[in-house]
């Protein structure tokens, strides 16, 4: 049986610039939401409970078709929003370490790196994520999916995500995502993303 994740901050740790009430509504709502029906999906089945998550979500089209579509979306928006928090703290900054190497040599600035990052967010159209991965060739990449689709079902190894859906943002910013975005720059776990990409890069 999946649980929610403890998170390792106050729902007002990142005032002001993700507000307490929609931190506690995402985290113990929604995210608690995709978690039951994640747990609800793989009741009956055994064999998927023995893999892990990140197993499922790599091979989804392996699946049964009966319970494909609700571990797609219930066990990506685990995967992601357990990401997501990590992703976060008070303290932000800017990418530093070996990540910010990489980002320079992938996308010349840390501007022009932030540039496509927000364009990526701010075209999802409807409801998806932003993230920054490794593809399969170990480029880093930045690219966005759908609904709660993990990275992880298009091969990709992300070591940074942002949720846009509406319900991140919409008690604080209504429909200006492009506001939710510039001020989540300002609260991202560098240290973290340090730490994903080292664990994959070695
Ligand atoms: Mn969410």
């Amino acid at each position: 049986m999946y649980t929610l994740p403890k998170l390792p901050y106050a729902f007002d740790a990142l005032e002001p610039y993700i507000d307490a009430k929609t931190m506690e509504i995402h985290y113990t709502k929604h995210h608690q939401k995709y978690i039951d029906e994640l747990n609800a999906a793989l009741k009956d089945h055994p064999h998927l409970q023995a893999q892990s998550l990140e197993d499922l979500l790599k091979n989804i089209e392996t699946v049964p078709e009966s319970v494909r579509t609700a571990i797609r979306n219930n066990g990506g928006g685990h995967y992601n929003h357990s990401l997501f928090w990590e992703f976060l703290n008070a303290r932000g900054g800017e990418p530093r370490g070996r990540v910010k190497e990489a980002v320079l040599s992938s996308f010349k600035s840390i501007d022009a790196f932030k540039e496509e990052f927000s364009n990526a967010a701010k075209s999802r159209f409807g409801s998806g994520w932003a993230w920054l991965s490794f593809d399969t060739k170990g480029n880093l990449v930045i690219h966005s999916t759908a609904n709660q689709d993990s990275p992880l079902s298009e091969s990709m190894m992300p070591i940074l995500g942002l949720d846009v859906w509406e319900h991140a943002y919409y008690l604080k910013y209504q429909n200006k995502r492009v506001d939710y975005i510039a001020a989540w720059w300002h609260v991202i776990n560098w240290e973290i993303v340090e730490e994903k990409y080292r664990s994959l890069v070695g």
